[in-house]
């Protein structure tokens, strides 16, 4: 993702994920925000960008991130939101193993109350070790949690699968985990 996008992408993240009201943004249901809306608060802001970059940052964005509706009028973050917004996810039936990336820190409480969603509205899963390592790395030297995703949907957990691939649930449980 080349640097100036990595610049975009962090804005976008900030005010469609954690601050819309700072831009005088409302997410609307779904998380949505009118492109234009966006776009003329940003340059207000004094950290303009096109509406062609805007898109080529959506597009080529490492985790895609964020979405277009299919008019390409409204945009919104497909996951990671602290705000207060409903997105619509449908229930989806996980794979049996999913995994988690952490760092040993954590650990002694993770055992302890298990894994909790923290600022966020959900726990976040990967389906394949390799992306739960990277997001461990972000903070340390990763550690892997395998999570017993199918156990936890047959004795009543909810999943979501967003837009982006990430597996999102509410809370799990230390019954649930184990070390990768
Ligand atoms: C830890 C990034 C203590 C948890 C990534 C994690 C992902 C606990 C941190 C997405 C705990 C929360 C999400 C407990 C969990 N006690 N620590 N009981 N339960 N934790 O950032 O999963 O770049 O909210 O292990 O790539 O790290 O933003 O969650 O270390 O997809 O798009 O508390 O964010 O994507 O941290 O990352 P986060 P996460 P983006």
């Amino acid at each position: 993702m080349e640097k100036r996008f990595v610049r975009v992408s962090k804005y976008l993240a900030k005010y469609l994920r954690h601050a819309p009201e700072e831009l005088g943004l409302t997410l609307r249901p779904g998380g949505w925000v009118p492109v234009d809306d966006l776009l003329d608060a940003a340059e207000r802001q004094g950290f303009p960008f096109s509406y062609d970059e805007l898109v080529e940052c959506v597009e080529t964005n490492d985790k895609r991130r964020f979405s277009f509706d299919e008019t390409n009028v409204l945009i919104r973050a497909n996951q990671g939101h602290s705000v207060e917004v409903d997105l619509h996810l449908e229930g989806r039936e996980p794979p049996e193993v999913l995994y988690h990336g952490t760092v040993e820190g954590f650990l002694a409480a993770i055992w302890e109350e298990g894994l909790v969603r923290g600022r966020r509205h959900h726990v976040h899963l990967s389906s394949d070790v390799e992306t739960a390592r990277r997001v461990g790395a972000r903070r340390g030297k990763p550690l892997i949690l395998s999570v017993d995703a199918g156990r936890m949907r047959r004795e009543g957990h909810r999943f979501f699968l967003s837009a982006n691939g990430v597996w999102l649930t509410d809370a799990v449980p230390p019954a649930y985990l184990s070390s990768a």
